[in-house]
């Protein structure tokens, strides 16, 4: 039961243009509701240099940065802000390891993946990131406020 004044935990998830391109879309996005986390944004849009080079920003001094901005600048993304307890470290897990041939069967990237340069998903690896990622992708306050009318339980 929410008690007004704690603030729910968020993750910022997002399908990667070729999550999109491959029609993994709904899959996905089922994944999140059948397991019970509550989404509060979600939008299709191509992003721009800046927003994606801002958001990888701790990785700009790697050697894949550069095809990694261009792999996110590509085509269409699902940018999406899930709600609950735990959601950041549950959404890392069904995401699975980064390169898609480490993560387990069972997995978005274990079921529907081979490469880790296009592992259609992306999940904040913190809270804190999580509140940083979704007011870069939204903007502050911009994402839905509300309860989902029946099992409680499930937050
Ligand atoms: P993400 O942020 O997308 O959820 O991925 P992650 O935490 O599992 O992995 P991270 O180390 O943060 O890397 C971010 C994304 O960069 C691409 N990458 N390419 N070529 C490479 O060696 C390489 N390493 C990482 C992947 O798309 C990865 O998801």
């Amino acid at each position: 039961v929410h008690s007004g004044c704690v603030r729910a935990e968020i993750s910022y998830i997002m399908v990667k243009p070729d999550g999109v391109q491959r029609g993994l879309v709904g899959e996905i996005v089922g994944r999140f509701e059948r397991k019970g986390f509550t989404l509060r944004g979600l939008k299709l849009f191509t992003p721009g240099k800046e927003l994606a080079e801002e958001h990888y920003k701790d990785l700009s001094q790697k050697p894949f940065f550069k095809d990694l901005v261009d792999y996110i600048t590509s085509g269409p993304v699902v940018a999406m802000v899930w709600e609950g307890d735990g959601v950041v470290k549950s959404a890392r897990k069904l995401i699975g390891s980064t390169n898609p041939l480490e993560a387990e069967p069972g997995t978005i990237r274990g079921d529907l993946a081979v490469q880790t340069g296009r592992n259609v998903v992306h999940g904040s690896d913190s809270p804190e990131n999580g509140e940083r990622e979704t007011a870069l992708w939204f903007g502050s306050g911009s994402v839905e406020q509300w309860q989902p009318a029946l099992a409680p339980w499930l937050r």
